[in-house]
């Protein structure tokens, strides 16, 4: 073999016993260090504001009680009496049989509530009402990709912990569907200005491969509740928040179902969304999960 070539194969072989073996370099962590960088970039260009200054913003009667129950009430048939069509787009996640971890054994969602009939209307209604909020608050467009419907259902054993939705920039407004009026329903809970942290999400990225975490975005070795707001609400109460604040549902999540429409929302638009579509439920639940 010509010896350019041989050294060529060398290098190469050398370089990946050598990625191999540095936890840092592991999982794909290099690329999540880029991730972190490129994230804390685009944010320092978005426009100052109270949302941009915290990571979140709350909205009280965001949906009236009525559209809360309808979108409950649609929920309970997808869940329990008839899964989505096919065709549809729409589908029901299963957190439970995801691979990487434990985590959300407990939690359902609807994806792609918007290409639905029965709830295409209120997105549509409410797709250009966000939108704009959104825009105003960091002064760039952005699009609501995917609306969906997540219940939990009581969990203080595996809910996952302090993390963030990857390091890139992505927002998610998040509408309670039932009343969540204590820690013990699940609320929303984020670390106010964590968007803004660069070397403790570091130090996590580094301490999720070593200890061989595949999850490069866990981040409760560095945060915990002290710091914490939990968003208790009545439904209707919305929560704009950026996702690359440390946040999670309330882990002590011991009574009551709790719903809530969760909008994906980026900067750039996609065509088309998959997301967990590979742990898409084939039949509904049985009612003994109720
Ligand atoms: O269920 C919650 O309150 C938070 C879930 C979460 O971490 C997310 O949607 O990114
Ligand atoms: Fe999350």
């Amino acid at each position: 073999m010509n010896p350019l070539r041989k050294l060529l194969h060398k290098v190469v072989y050398k370089f990946y016993r050598v990625k191999q073996r540095v936890p840092f370099l592991r999982f794909g962590t290099d690329k999540a260090v880029l991730e972190l960088a490129q994230a804390v970039s685009v944010q320092n260009g978005l426009k100052d504001s109270k949302f941009t200054q915290q990571g979140y913003e709350v909205f009280e009667n965001f949906l009236d009680p009525e559209t809360c129950d309808s979108l409950h009430n649609a929920f309970d048939g997808y869940l329990y009496d008839s899964l989505p069509a096919e065709e549809s787009g729409a589908y029901v996640v299963e957190r439970k049989y995801q691979p990487l971890d434990n985590y959300d054994k407990q939690v359902y969602q609807l994806m792609n509530i918007h290409q639905l009939d029965g709830m295409s209307e209120i997105c549509d209604s409410i797709r250009p009402k966000l939108e704009g909020l959104l825009q105003e608050r960091i002064g760039k467009p952005v699009y609501c990709n995917s609306f969906t419907l997540q219940r939990d259902f009581p969990d203080d054993q595996t809910k996952r912990p302090y993390h963030n939705d990857g390091y890139f920039v992505a927002f998610k407004a998040f509408v309670y569907l039932t009343d969540v009026p204590e820690r013990k329903n699940g609320p929303y809970t984020v670390v106010p200005g964590s968007h803004k942290h660069f070397f403790r999400k570091l130090y996590c990225i580094f301490n999720n491969a070593k200890r061989g975490n595949k999850r490069h975005d866990d981040l409760f070795q560095a945060y915990d509740d002290k710091n914490a707001v939990t968003f208790c609400g009545k439904k209707g109460t919305m929560i704009l928040s950026t996702q690359t604040l440390a946040h999670k549902g309330w882990q002590g999540h011991t009574e009551g179902a709790r719903d809530v429409m969760v909008v994906y929302i980026h900067l750039t638009p996609t065509t088309e969304w998959t997301l967990g579509k590979n742990l898409a439920m084939h039949k509904p639940l049985s009612l003994a999960h109720a």
